[in-house]
């Protein structure tokens, strides 16, 4: 895209845009350049073709179901799954850690609106005792697995235009929580531009257009484009373990996980666990024509989501997407350059805007389409993927709405469930009722135990060992 004013303010106006610059004589000279800056990161032919497919057509299209099948995944052991396999899956992906092949990846682009706080959602803070925020969780714990496998993890954050001052501030003023800030790597992700249903390019204010983040499908696209893929060459890592940045239970790097997506040389793989209830808002792994493609919960009618399997009882389109997954290198690099790439999704929203007069309009319903592209579209271009059963106990638990399902009180919950666990097996004697949760608040730190293993490892050399008591903290045991 051209730089040049004249010709630049040209292509919009012929491509039926021109309203972009309908106060443009009246902004003050920075004012012109910022709009002008913002003008050139559009593809004008990217938006025109949006425009025809998912704005003029009336909305995405609706999802074919013909010839839709439910995706086969590994089971676990304790759900008909051969213990076998999974050690063996469990080996490799303990020696590719070993060997420094992983790297962690976060996408922390998003708004965060639906629970209401202001600021990158990574920095609200989740823990039942300390506090600790989102961020300061997934450190420590990419902090120990490090140390644990001898081989110092690197890990790249997604951020968006919105917060990604504000998150690398956040790191700064903690002294990134210990991690080396050589090993922490912030890069934005792509914005576009929201368009009234007419398909017109909207402004946020007279000198602004309403730009959003191009959903978390951008990272492929940014990873690339932030030389990131070009440092993960450079460091032998070939693996990225993505997760999203509101689930502080995830194991940020899990080595049957990964060993099962390298031992089947898979260019994809994804975590599930079974749907808790037919209308639980997770994608649904699925085939059709023979690939792999994730069917978001808005998308696959109610109907199918709640038919059973007449054999088992349960759901039959059982298997939900918690968004974990191994990705290779290559793969990410390929996507991103690919002609077609990923597909971009339509969401209407309502997005403040400005009138003919440029007087700012706040409108009470939606008034226009943002277009996101969702990193589970890269499924069906992968080679060989693999879908691997999670325990929802040790993987899942996200925090997204202020109250109610999914919230911080179910999320400290969930947090409290698994400590009282962990110490449970390794023989403490935490008073706990049916609902799991201990008598009292606890908190184990992930430099103490990021999962079971390396909890029952520092538990095993802690001596004398604690009374287990409200308030407990176990820290780091070296
Ligand atoms: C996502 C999945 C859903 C399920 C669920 C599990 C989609 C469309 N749906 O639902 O199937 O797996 O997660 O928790 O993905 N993000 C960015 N940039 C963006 C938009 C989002 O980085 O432009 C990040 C965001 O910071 C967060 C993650 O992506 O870490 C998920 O975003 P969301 O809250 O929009 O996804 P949600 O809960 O609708």
């Amino acid at each position: 895209m051209t730089t040049d004013p004249e010709s630049l303010i040209e292509s919009f106006r012929s491509a039926g845009q021109g309203q972009v610059f309908a106060f443009y004589e009246k902004l003050a000279p920075d004012a012109r350049s910022r709009l002008l800056a913002e003008a050139a990161e559009i593809d004008l032919a990217e938006i025109d073709r949006l425009v025809r497919t998912l704005v003029r057509a009336g909305g995405s299209p609706a999802v074919d179901v013909d010839g839709l099948a439910p995706a086969p995944y590994e089971r676990l052991p304790g759900h008909g799954g051969d213990a076998s396999a999974w050690s063996a899956a469990k080996a490799a992906g303990d020696a590719a850690l070993r060997a420094g092949r992983v790297a962690a990846f976060t996408v922390a682009g998003g708004q965060g609106t639906r629970l209401g706080y202001d600021g990158p959602k990574g920095t609200f803070e989740v823990t039942p005792v300390r506090h600790h925020s989102l961020f300061r969780v997934f450190t420590e714990k990419i902090l120990a697995a490090g140390l644990r496998y001898g081989r110092p993890l690197h890990w790249f954050i997604m951020t968006s235009h919105q917060n990604h001052e504000a998150t690398e501030a956040y790191f700064r003023e903690n002294l990134h929580f210990g991690m080396d800030p050589a090993r922490i790597h912030f890069f934005r992700q792509g914005r576009m531009p929201a368009v009234d249903f007419s398909g017109k390019i909207l402004l946020e204010t007279q000198g602004s257009l309403a730009l959003s983040p191009d959903g978390h499908g951008g990272s492929l696209r940014a990873l690339e484009r932030s030389g990131a893929l070009d440092l993960m060459a450079s460091e032998g890592i070939d693996t990225l373990s993505y997760f999203q940045v509101d689930n502080p239970l995830v194991r940020c790097v899990d080595p049957a996980f990964l060993g099962w997506h390298l031992a089947r040389r898979s260019e994809m793989s994804s975590k599930m666990v079974p749907k808790g209830y037919p209308e639980e808002k997770l994608g649904h792994f699925c085939v059709r024509e023979g690939r792999l493609v994730v069917i978001e919960y808005s998308d696959l009618p109610m109907a199918l989501q709640r038919e059973t399997d007449p054999l088992t009882g349960g759901l039959r389109y059982e298997a939900g997407s918690i968004a974990i997954h191994a990705i290779d290198r290559e793969f990410v690099r390929r996507m991103a350059r690919g002609d077609g790439g990923l597909p971009f999704h339509r969401a209407d929203k309502k997005i403040t805007t400005v009138d003919s007069e440029g007087r700012e309009v706040r409108p009470a319903k939606a008034n226009g389409v943002k277009f996101e592209l969702f990193v589970f579209d890269a499924l069906p271009s992968a080679g060989n993927p693999v879908v691997v059963e999670t325990a929802r106990a040790d993987d899942f638990s996200p925090v997204k709405n202020a109250e109610g399902v999914d919230s911080p009180a179910t999320c400290r919950d969930d947090q409290l469930r698994q400590f009282t666990r962990w110490l449970r097996r390794a023989g403490a004697a935490v008073p706990a009722g049916a609902s799991g949760l201990p008598g009292f608040p606890l908190e184990v730190s992930p430099l103490f135990g990021y999962d079971e293993d390396s909890f029952m490892e520092s538990w095993s050399r802690m001596s004398p060992k604690p009374a287990i008591a409200g308030g407990l903290v176990l820290e780091s045991s070296k």
